[in-house]
């Protein structure tokens, strides 16, 4: 793992439409997230937020059903470069959302320095969906569809280049809200898919391992994408589209663990974090909490965390 993390804000909440979660890098940087992170060893960059338009300035246009699909394109343009100077500079990206459209920009960012890029998708949903597929037309349910090149070329084409992700270098766990163009998509593209039902009957420990393997002969660097909204909405309240039945709080902390231990995971964003639905910040206490462990924080004896075993007493 590299000992350098840049920090990247993106009070980005034009891909959806709930009011909040533009303060998801807020309520994360007080949890303490910078902190937590120099405990275990790191440098960290705070480079600050890119800058995005607010919703009560964003305009919608009348030929297409996205909503505020110029504003989305744009934050998520500059969030494209920022990423890729950091990956530059040899620092670790560590993306703060907004919402799910800025997977957008970070994986555009990446792809440039990849060949075979691997993304976990770590949600309750797909966000899989097309203009034409969409129930919504909120860009937050489409950004893994888009970086795999299909969509509105505003957005594809972010970076300057289309196709940023190979669908068979992605891995999504805990999907239980697919809508019907998304299944059909995963079963054409051939998608690897871990299902809340899979998580069941494999448990978490066999899910991480066959997605670490599956990941590890195919790709180069490997992204994670968490949507706070795929652990259970019990575990994390302040999200805007919470789906009951997700991964908990206990199963996250080891598959984290677990990808700490592989060493595989080259840039990570956090996202869909809404403090004003949230108790008392708890879902961005539990992102910096998960955020730790993925950055291997249980192999420091004596952090102040949850996670010491048997072996290190
Ligand atoms: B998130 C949805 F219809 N699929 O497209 C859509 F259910 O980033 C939800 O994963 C998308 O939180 C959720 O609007 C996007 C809906
Ligand atoms: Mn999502
Ligand atoms: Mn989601
Ligand atoms: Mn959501």
């Amino acid at each position: 793992m590299k000992k350098e993390i840049s920090i990247i804000g993106v009070p980005m909440d034009l891909g959806q439409t709930r009011r909040g979660v533009d303060m998801g890098p807020s309520a994360i940087r007080y949890a303490g997230l910078s902190e937590r992170l120099e405990n275990i060893g790191y440098t960290v960059h705070d480079e600050g937020d890119i800058r995005v338009e607010i919703q009560e300035r964003a305009q919608s246009d009348s030929d297409t059903n996205l909503k505020n699909l110029q504003d989305v394109a744009e934050g998520n343009e500059k969030l494209s470069q920022k990423v890729d100077e950091v990956i530059r500079s040899n620092r670790f990206p560590l993306v703060l959302g907004g919402d799910h459209s800025i997977a957008i920009g970070t994986l555009a960012g990446l792809a440039k320095h990849s060949e075979n890029l691997g993304v976990i998708w770590y949600d309750a949903h797909g966000d899989l969906n097309t203009a034409e597929t969409s129930p919504s037309g909120n860009i937050h349910g489409m950004s893994l569809a888009v970086s795999l090149g299909l969509g509105h070329p505003a957005l594809t084409n972010i970076g300057g280049y289309s196709r940023k992700v190979k669908p068979e270098n992605i891995v999504i766990i805990g999907a239980r809200s697919l809508d019907q163009g998304e299944k059909e998509l995963i079963r054409e593209k051939g998608i690897k898919v871990f299902t809340m039902h899979e998580i069941d009957r494999m448990g978490m420990t066999r899910v991480m391992e066959e997605s670490i393997a599956y990941l590890k002969e195919r790709t180069d660097l490997v992204h994670l994408s968490l949507d706070l909204d795929g652990l259970d909405p019990d575990d994390a309240p302040g999200v805007g589209t919470p789906v009951m039945g997700g991964i908990s709080y206990r199963e996250s902390h080891l598959a984290m663990e677990m990808l700490a231990e592989a060493n595989i995971i080259t840039s990570a964003e956090f996202v869909e974090i809404n403090p004003i639905l949230d108790e008392h910040n708890k879902t961005a206490e539990v992102a910096v909490a998960l955020m730790g462990s993925l950055l291997g924080e249980k192999l420091l004896y004596g952090a102040e965390n949850h996670f010491v075993t048997a072996d290190m007493l």
